[in-house]
């Protein structure tokens, strides 16, 4: 949505809904300045969802909303999971692709827009839960960073399928014992981040939604990159309450001790050197205007 196109006319200001003056007045799309501290005013990040009170991945769905950088000109691929329960309520388009093909849908979509709307940004951004990434979907995910698809990847990781009541999934740690898979995980996490490094990846970053600020930064570097170099892919580790038996006020510290030193959401970076080169020249030119465009690790260095 840009504000271009809800613009009140004057007359009818007094008899519009209070909710659509004020998606008009408070809407963030087109301003520069949007992140994460709009939650709560701006209209267009997501008010509901129909995942379960406390979920972490509606935090990062809220995160995420807030920090992209061009959303009225950004189109997300969701996949089967809890992750499309939130899609309902987004305003930014958005397709619901076949489970596991959300990187294979995302590669035509792309290129497709490159064609129709030739010199305007488009962004495109994959957002699909572990299961759909990794497992099902991987020769998908794995493919399109091997060519060069310049688009996003997230991956909302809640080591297991959720949405199906608790499988193992390739994400799942060492030793859980999910709902439906009760002989317990026999092998180790796949290290994604790395695999996404190996396969051509430009940014990867790997971090749990405790920390807003970092999120933001780490997702738009990544919307950042794929737009001028290649591929990148943010792994999130969004913890399932309902699976872990947690109530829904607890996920923030599952999370928080998730990511202390030497655990498994420790955070994680990966940059090019062609990335690098060009995040720099955007931070300076950012720098110029006068706000400073800083790398996740700078931020918390
Ligand atoms: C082609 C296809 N295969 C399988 C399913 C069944 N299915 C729906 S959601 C899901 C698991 C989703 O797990 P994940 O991607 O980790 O997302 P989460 O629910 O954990 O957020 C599966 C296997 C499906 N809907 N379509
Ligand atoms: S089942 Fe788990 S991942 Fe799905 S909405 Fe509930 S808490 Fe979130
Ligand atoms: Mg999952």
């Amino acid at each position: 949505m840009s504000k271009e196109m809800i613009r009140i006319c004057d007359e009818f200001v007094d008899i519009m809904p209070p909710e659509y003056v004020d998606l008009v007045e408070r809407a963030t799309f087109g301003k520069e300045s949007r992140g994460w501290k709009d939650i709560g005013v701006a209209k267009e990040i997501i008010e509901e969802h129909a995942l379960c009170a406390g979920c972490p991945e509606s935090l990062a769905f809220r995160f995420i909303m807030a920090a992209l950088p061009n959303p009225e000109d950004t189109v997300m691929v969701g996949s089967t999971g809890c992750t499309s329960l939130v899609f309902p309520h987004v305003a930014v388009h958005n397709i619901h692709s076949l489970f596991g093909n959300q990187n294979a849908v995302a590669s035509g979509l792309k290129r497709t827009l490159n064609l129709r709307f030739p010199g305007r940004v488009k962004d495109v951004v994959v957002l699909a839960g572990d299961g759909a990434t990794v497992d099902i979907g991987l020769d998908m995910t794995l493919q399109s960073w091997f060519r060069q698809e310049k688009f996003t990847t997230i991956c909302f990781d809640n080591e297991l399928y959720a949405n199906t009541g608790g499988q193992e999934s390739g994400l799942t740690q060492k030793g859980f014992v999910a709902k439906m898979a009760p002989a317990g995980k026999q092998f180790d996490k796949v290290r994604l981040p790395e695999i996404a490094r190996e396969s051509g990846c430009h940014y990867v970053a790997m971090l749990t939604v405790s920390r807003p600020v970092l999120v933001e930064k780490a997702i738009r570097n990544a919307v950042y990159v794929a737009r001028e170099i290649g591929p990148t892919y943010v792994q999130l580790y969004t913890p399932c309450i309902l699976e872990i038996g947690k109530q829904s006020m607890e996920g923030l510290q599952e999370m928080r001790d998730a990511e202390v030193k030497g655990a498994r959401f420790e955070f994680k970076e990966f940059v090019s050197d062609e990335a690098k080169a060009y995040l720099a020249r955007l931070a300076a030119e950012q720098k110029a205007k006068g706000g400073a465009l800083k790398t996740p690790a700078e931020k918390e260095a």
